[in-house]
């Protein structure tokens, strides 16, 4: 592309679609003018890419949840212009940083697995695999976070406010889905996912629901206005919104119908470019097409094929289950039974009744054969697809689907042992481990150009983008004190750059030369926030009782979204704004510690925070995070991990060693022996400086707006059994909290343990991890334009 030529176009996209000239142009005007032309350039290359993939089998990502974040700094720096385009608005006096913060995050995900397929999606063009990814364009994305009196407050998410460059609507290729109600359409978006280091340009198609008819003429004639648009809106209600996954109770109708209208369109559009090459269906569909459900939320996806093969295109039910079973494979990525979906079986009969006969079909031959095989009744129930009325969704998963994988390898061996011990007694075969990646291009590359380019100075050149496994041979420098410096010296100024951030959005001053100890992630009591919150505010007792304590300035940063209906975790936000409204505000400490909770943590925030954190805290239950990919984002960026050996952290350790990490608490080991015996009382009337800050919740201290929060969080632990064993793990995340400090102090010391942290990181990135599932479950091949 050439500079001159971009110019042009900008300036000729900004005349036609807004009117004006570009030195009038706001700075919205300016991103989609860019974004246009830049799309422009990739075109050609995109529909290659997707002639190519045609021509061999090809797999499909069907997931609810993308959590995109920004497309263009990442696009730039995809197609390899990035410095040449920053240079050519500066030219033109335009920042390309202000352009950039003007894009709205596309936030289609809840958290880490929402995140794990825009990592994906990225991953697989990168490394030129046939993967297309399916899901759906909401128009309102996960809310807006805001705080208010130390309260979160939720607030509607319209990322598509100044349109949408990066999607081109795909109108001709609009699929018809049937509800027992009513017909919708599902119209296609696609999104150019822009390999880095290659000119193989791969799809996200997100359907959107739109009305059949645009509305009803007659009825608008005779001037009943509401009841003409009715129907579109009952339609367009469909994509209207991503719902938080804790609304479990209320519109569940609307999310089954989600569910459904992305695998139907989905299916349809599998089903339509087959027949397209061969004229019908025949087995080779499931030789061809490999599906990857993202959790159970596509399942439906199943009895749709099944349904379309045997009411459509005339095969029998046994070749049609046979296709699907060569077709889909699933990922479970929680062990929370909360987390599991079940269906009422009225609420399907209701909405596709004859979905419902297809699942009862399945299960009935299931059941058949389990008995052939020898088993019997109590054996059998567990295993049942169809069980008090409901259809236990990831019982349809893992029975028909071909693999059935865990996201990291602790997780992958719990499900084995116990939470789908039956299914592996049933089924070894299938069981897989897919430990979950981050892509580099996002995580570093884009995040952290400083250090980027000193990777790439000590390297010699830039493949480690593209081959995350390379970092590997920074190792060798780690005594080397020139590189060692500069490293930390990066480390600083992205610490600069976030206090800066911080001032502007929170209000709050912080101080860059303080330990910067970050723990970002979805609020959920098993992720242990609160207890994180109880540490915080021992220290600061501490420290108050002994202005002469010896601990380094600290700040502790927090962000997190809290579901809007779990209580708790909104209790959480503010257990923590209140603790942070105390220390900050306390004179007396004379700034030793800072506590902020940033407001409206997403993608873009994640990359301002990650390559500024001295410390990582992933501190869960042992036995309950899946994996996490936060610890990865922040491993990369150098940050030493302070966790419990859950998820990913115990590969994260095996990989930079134990020695350059933080590791506390219970294992899993310890907490099933633990079991019932566990008593929080004994621990809290034990440990005084661990009571005091429990009964801070009760005690006055602190005040919840007379709401009865804190109550009900003091309650949880002593109560009613304290789950998370957060009192059980207090002492320990203390003393390992009093290792950080004394490692802190010894500056080249610490400066190792973060640089051994991000040349360690190689393994985890998600590359490695979509060529595992290319290679191990998909049975495709890399191609390349
Ligand atoms: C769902 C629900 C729904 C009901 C209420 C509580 C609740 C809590 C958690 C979830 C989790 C949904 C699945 C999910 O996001 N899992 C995350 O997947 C990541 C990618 O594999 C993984 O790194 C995280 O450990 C895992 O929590």
């Amino acid at each position: 592309m050439n500079k001159e030529e971009l110019k042009l176009s900008i300036e000729r996209t900004i005349k036609v679609k807004y009117g004006k000239t570009l030195d009038k142009a706001l700075d919205y005007e300016i991103f989609n003018a860019l974004s246009l032309s830049l799309l422009e350039n990739i075109v050609d290359d995109w529909n290659e890419t997707t002639e190519l993939y045609a021509k061999g089998k090809q797999a499909y990502y069907f997931s609810a949840e993308y959590l995109m974040g920004r497309a263009l700094g990442n696009n730039l720096i995809s197609m390899g212009v990035y410095d040449e385009v920053r240079e050519l608005l500066e030219e033109l006096n335009i920042n390309i940083n202000k352009i950039e913060e003007i894009e709205e995050d596309a936030g289609l995900g809840n958290g880490g697995l929402g995140r794990l397929s825009a990592c994906f999606m990225d991953s697989a063009a990168t490394m030129e695999i046939p993967l297309i990814g399916y899901g759906l364009r909401y128009n309102n994305g996960l809310f807006n976070q805001y705080v208010e009196d130390g309260f979160q407050v939720e607030d509607g998410d319209y990322w598509l406010k100044y349109g949408d460059p990066w999607s081109i609507r795909k109108e001709s290729e609009t699929q018809v889905i049937h509800f027992e109600d009513m017909d919708v359409k599902a119209v296609p978006y696609d999104m150019p996912i822009i390999g880095y280091g290659t000119r193989n340009v791969n799809t996200l198609r997100l359907w959107k629901a739109e009305p059949l008819k645009e509305f009803d003429f007659k009825l608008f004639n005779d001037q009943k206005y509401d009841e003409a648009i009715r129907l579109k809106n009952r339609a367009e209600d469909i994509t209207r919104v991503l719902y938080p996954n804790d609304s479990t109770e209320e519109g569940k109708l609307l999310r089954l119908k989600q569910q459904y209208l992305l695998v139907s369109a989905s299916i349809k559009d599998i089903i339509k470019k087959h027949k397209e090459k061969f004229g019908t269906v025949t087995k080779r569909l499931g030789e061809l097409n490999a599906v990857q459900l993202n959790d159970t939320h596509p399942t439906l996806g199943i009895p749709e094929l099944i349904r379309i093969l045997v009411d459509e295109e005339g095969l029998t039910f046994d070749e049609s289950l046979s296709i699907a079973k060569c077709m889909f494979s699933y990922t479970n990525h929680t062990i929370l039974a909360e987390a599991l979906e079940k269906w009422d079986i009225t609420l399907i009969k209701e909405l596709f009744p004859r979905i419902l006969e297809v699942i009862q079909e399945i299960d009935k031959r299931f059941i058949a054969e389990l008995k052939a095989a020898g088993y019997s009744g109590n054996a059998i129930k567990d295993y049942r697809i169809i069980y008090k009325k409901q259809a236990r969704m990831a019982n349809l998963a893992i029975h028909v689907g071909s693999a059935v994988n865990g996201v990291a390898k602790l997780h992958t061996d719990i499900l084995k042992e116990t939470e789908l011990k039956n299914w592996y007694e049933l089924y070894p075969e299938k069981f897989q481990n897919k430990t979950n990646g981050i892509t580099p291009r996002r995580w570093l590359r884009l995040c952290n150009p400083e250090l980027s380019s000193l990777i790439t100075e000590v390297l010699g050149n830039e493949d480690w983008v593209r081959d995350l496994s390379l970092l590997k041979n920074l190792e060798k420098y780690v005594n080397d004190k020139s590189v060692l410096n500069k490293f930390m010296s990066i480390k600083h100024k992205k610490k600069e750059q976030l206090a800066e951030y911080v001032k502007e959005n929170e209000g709050v001053t912080i101080d860059p030369d303080s330990l910067f100890d970050i723990q970002i992630k979805r609020l959920h009591e098993y992720k242990r926030q609160l207890l994180n919150a109880f540490y915080i505010l021992d220290l600061y007792y501490r420290v108050k009782e002994d202005s002469n304590m010896d601990i380094p300035k600290i700040t502790f940063l927090f962000g997190a979204k809290a579901f809007p209906g779990y209580k708790r975790a909104k209790a959480i936000v503010k257990f923590i704004n209140e603790i942070a409204n105390l220390v900050n505000n306390d004179k007396t400490i004379n700034g030793k510690i800072k506590v902020v909770f940033v407001q409206n943590y997403r993608v873009s925030y994640a990359e301002k925070l990650c390559p500024a954190a001295d410390i990582s805290k992933q501190i869960s239950t042992a036995g309950k995070e899946a994996s996490g990919t936060g610890n990865m984002k922040l491993m990369l960026n150098g940050a030493p991990t302070f966790g419990t050996l859950d998820g990913a952290n115990v590969e994260i350790v095996n990989e930079s060693g134990r020695e350059n990490n933080f590791i506390f608490g219970l294992e899993v080991e310890d907490i099933e022996e633990l079991g019932k015996n566990y008593n929080p009382k004994d621990y809290y009337e034990k440990n005084p400086s661990l009571k005091r800050v429990v009964d801070a919740l009760v005690d006055g201290t602190f005040d919840d707006g007379g709401s009865g929060d804190f109550e009900d969080l003091f309650d949880s632990l002593l109560e009613e059994g304290d789950q998370y064993y957060l009192l059980a793990d207090f002492q320990s995340f203390k003393e390992t909290e009093d290792k950080v400090f004394e490692a802190y102090k010894d500056k080249e010391e610490w400066a190792k343990k973060c640089f051994l942290n991000t040349c360690n990181a190689g393994i985890f990135s998600s590359d490695r991890t979509i060529l595992e599932y290319a290679r191990e479950i998909w049975m495709v091949e890399r191609k390349s334009l």
